[in-house]
């Protein structure tokens, strides 16, 4: 009788094995990884100029991928940027226009339709690891969201200030702290090894991780290794440590033969903060600023045999058009709702031309600057907090970015009909967004001592 179970169970299990029916339905849609920084500026890397912070595995990313050299965010700051990511929408359609902080009592809702939601439905095992910044009570934390799986940290690495009452800086898994306060020397390390578990884990499966870095986000930290190596102090330190990250994820994903049927995008939140050692390159402004320094950033997208090598593509995109792309990539229905970006799938890897686009910056709740073709207009207002390296702009600003990229010389009065046209797309696109969500600003108050001076 044991014999006749043992040799039922061999059938079913090998009815059930991969291999029974590998041939006629092995899943072949592409898994999805997408790596982002969080500040690292447009100047940040070897490709995109850098003389001073060595990223020969990103380099090599560039050279075997697709090198952009305008892409843009929607927003110059963390949380914004991350949920016209992850949404495919301006942020301002879903209130999330400030950046959280330890306090706040909101985050993204879970109504929005998320890019983890969709390769979710489809099928696909959904990972983040690495900085959430959505919103860190349960209700909004990624598993309420579209992750199957999360490690990291909530919100950004800075967030421990005492007045506030900011508990220690917490590293979490699935919800639960692991660790408080979090080593900050160990993070980029743990996340590379928790990605490269992941891949090896979901290896016989489609999967989309996300794979949010804490670094270079002030305060810098950097493992015993990677310290001291670079030519640009601990700013260059982090990044190189980045670098290594992301050639360990190439690594691992030869390992397991998945570098031929793998997407891999790296990008940024936004642009760098110039004081602790970041590079816009040659871009005015910074991270806060809606100069291109602020939401230009250093995009690359490398997907063996899809590709040319060595290509690099100046036609310009923004952050929420990967949610529309990816949907076509893996055949994924959306629901109908309003997504802002576009499928630039037969842009990018087929150079077909896409329409028209006008894209919308915003600072907070408020529309700073557009980009519309190869005029940029950026309204009168105060941009730039950190002072660093340009005055304030009080007064309108329109920059031919063809030839003037670096926004020093003012067309506005020597074009005001293009100043005026582009004031009344700014407007209209207002307009058309009808009524949007209050900002979600609710957060337990605390005694600021700032206030006081
Ligand atoms: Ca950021």
């Amino acid at each position: 009788m044991r014999g006749f179970y043992l040799l039922l169970i061999g059938l079913l299990t090998g009815c059930n094995s991969s291999s029974y029916n590998a041939d006629t339905t092995k899943d072949t849609r592409p898994n999805v990884i997408f790596i982002y920084a969080d500040d690292l500026g447009y100047g940040d890397l070897g490709s995109y100029g850098s003389d001073s912070i060595a990223t020969p595995y990103l380099d090599q990313m560039a050279e075997e991928g697709i090198r952009f050299t305008n892409f843009y965010t929607t927003s110059p700051i963390c949380s914004p940027s991350r949920t016209s990511l992850l949404t495919g929408r301006y942020q301002v359609r879903t209130g999330v226009t400030r950046v959280f902080f330890p306090n706040s009592l909101q985050g993204l809702d879970t109504t929005e339709y998320t890019m983890a939601e969709m390769f979710k439905e489809n099928g696909y095992e959904t990972g983040l690891i690495g900085k959430w910044h959505l919103g860190h009570l349960p209700q909004f934390l990624p598993d309420r969201h579209g992750f199957d799986y999360w490690f990291g940290l909530p919100y950004s690495n800075d967030m421990e200030w005492k007045p506030r009452k900011d508990p220690p800086l917490p590293l979490m898994r699935n919800g639960k702290v692991i660790a408080q306060p979090v080593n900050q020397k160990e993070l980029t390390q743990r996340y590379s090894a928790e990605a490269k578990y992941f891949i090896a884990k979901n290896r016989n499966k489609p999967f989309f991780m996300y794979l949010a870095h804490t670094f270079p986000h002030t305060p810098l930290h950097v493992s015993a290794e990677y310290d001291g190596t670079s030519k640009l102090g601990k700013y260059g330190d982090v990044v190189q440590e980045l670098d290594r990250s992301v050639g360990e994820i190439f690594e691992t994903l030869k390992e397991f033969g998945l570098d031929e049927n793998t997407i891999v995008v790296f990008s940024s939140d936004n642009g760098p903060v110039l004081k602790v050692g970041g590079s816009a390159g040659e871009l005015r402004g910074q991270k806060t600023t809606t100069w291109d320094g602020g939401i230009k950033v250093p995009t690359l997208l490398w997907w063996k045999g899809k590709v040319a090598e060595r290509k690099v593509d100046d036609r310009p995109y923004i952050m929420t058009d990967w949610l529309p792309t990816f949907s076509s990539l893996i055949d994924a229905q959306l629901p109908e709702i309003t997504i802002d970006g576009t499928d630039i799938s037969a842009s990018i890897f087929d150079g077909e031309a896409l329409p028209d686009r006008d894209f919308y910056f915003y600072f907070n709740e408020e529309l700073r600057a557009v980009r519309s073709g190869d005029w940029k207009y950026k309204r009168a207002v105060v941009d730039n907090p950190y002072r660093q390296r340009h005055v304030p702009s009080h007064e309108a600003m329109l920059f031919d970015l063809e030839k003037d990229p670096g926004e020093l010389n003012n067309l506005a009065r020597e074009f005001a009909s293009v100043v005026e046209e582009l004031e009344k797309k700014m407007d209209s696109f207002e307009k058309s967004l009808g009524q949007v969500p209050e900002p979600k600003l609710e957060a337990l108050p605390f005694d600021d001592p700032r206030k006081k001076k």
